[in-house]
């Protein structure tokens, strides 16, 4: 196969030994082989970056890193991919905030970014661009010259055409990434927005998961993103030896773990979580003093207004839910503001009872599959998980709920306390079947093996 080249906001360049790599090098492992190429931000600012990437070499793997000014990373990041994109995304318009000068930014840091890769891109590489802040990339590359193939990701749900209206520049984005060759969604639920997007906003027309634009064709699809379950099933198996994790479990005392790991982001729907456990404590007294809940949520965009927000009142809540229902030998609300090692958090997984995964709207949520990955198959905590986060549409054995009602919530939390160990095992079997299916591994080459397919067919004949 031709060069790939991966491009997203920030590049995992490997640390040093023993350093676990983030969320996206995980899942894109299998396909960081000798030879391909990782561009994007280097995660420095700098006065006056240089055009030229700065590379490093690791395993064969070439990363290619630019700086960014600190007033780009306000406009491009912080701004419109943030403080508009995000929130738009998630269905959130009210916290959606849209400055003209953001996008503008937006536009020329995509812009540095294909002026850049244009340094070190070779013709018949194959690119593979990631995630909402690298959606007009495509199109600036094939202004540039650039014909290889182009596929691009967003990790996060896509919104309906009434939603996307909000945005004032949305026609604009949805040509964009009409310019690629292959768009990949978590779901066919946000494949088909951005189809109706393309249709009603743009006058695409639509065949099936095809759009037709302007005389050229791309494909829209969903390729649901999954996990490396089998060597996370044998970190949480190693980690009964983990000092951090001994610890929790013996400060448990006998009691049920309830568990939930999320970045601090308003689309997690955490104070609904946490006013889950307050009505689970009242509508069932029986279980106060025999279950904890551990949150673990580490801090993250704090430069967005918001998200400083959700942790002043993330910090309120916990304080009112302890203080009304804390014994002096038991606190039912354990909160961590700090991010726990990898193989620890696998550990916690697996003590755990019950794993909360309630986002009011995801793109797919891997922790949900990391929970079922981590368990002991043969006495299997529950998972309660959101109708709109993706995982849902895989995972139909958990205890789906609506993430905006906490009685909800807390009445999946009883059944899966008081439920007994023949129906974990059931449900568990059927949702561990699933997890090992949908893997990174099976992700990846479902993408790369249409990316393949679909340049062959999308290519006017005369260019081809
Ligand atoms: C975006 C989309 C989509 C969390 N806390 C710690 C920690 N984590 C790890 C989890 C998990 C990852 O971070 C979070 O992934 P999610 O999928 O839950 O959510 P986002 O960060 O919002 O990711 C999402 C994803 O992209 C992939 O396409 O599923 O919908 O929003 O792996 O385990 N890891 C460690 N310590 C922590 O404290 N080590």
């Amino acid at each position: 196969m031709a060069r790939l080249v991966i491009v997203s906001n920030r590049v995992p360049i490997p640390k040093a030994r023993g350093a676990s790599a983030g969320g996206l090098a995980v899942a894109l492992r299998d396909l960081l082989t000798p030879g391909t190429m990782w561009f994007g931000w280097s995660g420095r600012l700098s006065s006056e970056p240089a055009v030229e990437p700065a590379i490093v070499e690791a395993r064969g793997v070439t990363y290619a890193t630019i700086d960014l000014t600190s007033e780009a990373y306000r406009g491009f990041y912080v701004g419109f991919s943030n403080g508009a994109l995000w929130p738009l995304l998630h269905f959130r318009l009210g916290l959606m905030h849209f400055r003209r000068e953001d996008y503008d930014c937006y536009l020329s840091v995509n812009r540095s970014f294909a002026e850049s890769l244009a340094t070190v891109l070779q013709p018949d590489d194959t690119l593979w661009a990631h995630d909402y802040h690298m959606i007009p990339l495509g199109r600036m590359l094939r202004e540039q010259g650039f014909h290889g193939p182009l596929g691009f990701f967003l990790h996060i749900p896509f919104a309906p055409p009434s939603m996307m209206e909000a945005l004032p520049v949305a026609r604009e984005l949805i040509a964009d990434l009409c310019a690629f060759d292959l768009v990949g969604f978590q779901t066919e639920e946000h494949a088909r927005d951005f189809r109706d997007c393309a249709q009603r906003m743009l006058g695409a027309t639509v065949q099936g998961e095809w759009v037709r634009l302007n005389g050229r064709s791309m494909r829209a699809f969903a390729d649901p993103i999954g996990i490396d379950a089998e060597s996370f099933r044998q970190d949480a198996v190693r980690a009964v030896n983990d000092k951090l994790v001994q610890r929790v479990a013996g400060s448990l005392a006998g009691r049920a773990l309830a568990i939930g790991v999320d970045r601090m982001d308003y689309s997690k729907g955490l104070p609904q979580r946490f006013e889950a456990l307050a009505r689970l404590l009242e509508k069932h007294p029986e279980h106060r003093r025999r279950v904890h809940f551990l949150q673990i949520c580490p801090r993250s965009r704090e430069e967005v207004d918001e998200y400083r927000k959700l942790r002043a009142e993330l910090d309120r809540l916990t304080g009112r839910v302890n203080g009304r229902f804390s014994e002096f030998d038991w606190t039912p609300l354990r909160y961590s503001t700090r991010a726990a090692p990898r193989t620890t958090l696998a550990g916690l997984y697996r003590i755990g009872r019950i794993g909360v995964v309630t986002p009011l709207r995801d793109g797919m949520n891997l922790v949900a599959k990391e929970f079922i990955a981590a368990q002991d198959e043969g006495d299997p905590g529950v998972l309660i998980l959101s109708k709109f986060a993706g995982a849902a549409h895989e995972l139909t054995e958990a205890l789906i709920v609506n993430p905006f009602d906490p009685d909800a919530i807390a009445d999946a939390m009883h059944l899966a306390l008081t439920m007994p160990a023949p129906d974990r095992k059931d449900r568990h079997s059927a949702l561990v079947e699933k997890v090992f299916r949908t893997t990174a591994h099976a992700y990846c080459q479902r993408f790369i093996e249409a990316l393949s397919q679909v340049k062959a067919s999308s290519v006017p004949r005369a260019a081809a």
